[in-house]
């Protein structure tokens, strides 16, 4: 039974840049068994393991028919024993023993816990598992561990941060973002990023780009918002980064560096009289909010090409899209620039479709990159 279109393995790119891969996901009994493999390598810090899953998981995602049988992957690319060793597994007994162990491992059940807080990340979250803690009340019990603004932020709205958003209360947020830059500098445009820009139903926090048709005047914007929020009664948490762009440097192509613009990470509240806010929670304390997180970043209109197809995602996607720029075209791409290494230029591009085109890529849309 051929079950995956039988003329796509051998056009498949190796790059998700060069594959449309929608929110549907027919393969979602392999690629969440491989989201514990790639978390577990991440844990480990075994960077080529992690890569060679987070690729696979890609490739699946972007099939338009689930896998049957290891026939069904015959020409895919990214799909090595290893990737292929497990999707046996769970081809014959319906899991993975290698995902089993893990999942049931002290260490990776007490590090996916301690990560799941807002501002806690790998290194912290082993810091505390050597110390020999296991739960928030251990780590919390302990005066010796300070804990900083992010993470107190994390614990305090912890279970309403890890509900994330629906697609409906996004868009409630995205108006109460836009009146409140628009009352500040009333041309500004908000352009609402990330997931949801990929068409999501569901989203860890709201990611929003701010910036205004007058190049530099979106210099001081945040700033401004801020204080609006704040006023409005609705600002729970804010980490405002000051912008570190320069104009002169040249792109990196890696990817785990946060970009150069200003930004600022927030917790906000989310009224349930805007919109019907599941405000229940575990100590059923009576509230008519729920704390979500929002993310703005402020390019100036010079780079918001680039600014926008850097948040868009997926990270796959990004991570691919540099790779193709670098082995294919000797070129630099980040969230900034695109860097012609052989004609010694920088590219400019006032929309993505013009970044695609200098990269000799198709078009992919938003909706279709969620590698
Ligand atoms: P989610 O979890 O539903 O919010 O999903 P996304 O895709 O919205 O993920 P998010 O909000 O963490 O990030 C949005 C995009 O922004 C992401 O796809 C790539 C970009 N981005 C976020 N963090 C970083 C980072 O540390 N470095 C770089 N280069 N890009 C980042
Ligand atoms: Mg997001």
């Amino acid at each position: 039974e051929v079950c995956v279109e039988p003329s796509s393995p051998q056009r498949l790119s190796q790059y998700a840049c060069q594959r449309r891969t929608t929110t549907i996901n027919h393969n979602k009994i392999f690629t969440d068994a491989f989201e514990v493999l790639i978390e577990h390598a991440e844990f480990n810090e075994n960077e080529g393991r992690c890569l060679a899953f987070m690729r696979a998981t890609s490739v699946l995602k972007s099939l338009s028919g689930a896998v049957r049988c290891l026939w069904d992957l015959e020409g895919l690319p990214c799909l090595g024993d290893q990737t292929k060793a497990v999707m046996e597994d769970i081809l014959e007994c319906g899991k993975s023993s290698k995902v089993q162990e893990i999942l049931s491992d002290d260490k990776y059940q007490a590090l996916k816990l301690f990560t799941s807080v807002f501002g806690v990340g790998r290194k912290t979250a082993e810091k505390w598992y050597r110390k020999g803690y296991r739960t928030f009340e251990e780590v919390l019990a302990d005066s010796s561990i300070s804990l900083n603004k992010m993470q107190k932020a994390g614990f305090l709205y912890y279970n309403d941060i890890l509900k994330g958003l629906n697609r409906a209360e996004a868009d409630v947020l995205s108006q109460i973002i836009e009146k409140t830059v628009h009352t500040i500098v009333p041309d500004a445009i908000v352009t609402l990023t990330g997931g949801f820009r990929r068409g999501k139903e569901y989203g860890h926090d709201v990611d929003f780009i701010l910036t205004t048709p007058e190049q530099g005047k979106q210099e001081g914007l945040l700033g401004c918002v801020i204080n609006k929020l704040r006023y409005q009664g609705i600002l729970l948490y804010h980490d405002h980064q000051q912008s570190t762009f320069d104009f002169k440097k040249l792109p990196s192509w890696k990817f785990e560096a946060m970009d150069h613009y200003e930004k600022c990470f927030l917790v906000l509240k989310l009224k349930s009289d805007l919109v019907e806010v599941d405000t229940r929670r575990d100590d059923a304390a009576e509230r008519d909010w729920r704390a979500v997180r929002v993310d703005l970043v402020a390019p100036p209109i010079s780079h918001f090409a680039f600014a926008l197809l850097g948040w868009t995602g997926s990270r796959q996607f990004e991570r691919d899209l540099r790779r193709f720029a670098r082995h294919e075209r000797k070129m630099l791409l980040d969230n900034h620039a695109l860097y012609d290494k052989t004609k010694k230029v920088c590219l400019s591009a006032k929309t993505e479709e013009e970044i695609f085109a200098h990269l000799g890529l198709e078009y992919i849309a938003p909706w279709e990159r969620n590698a």
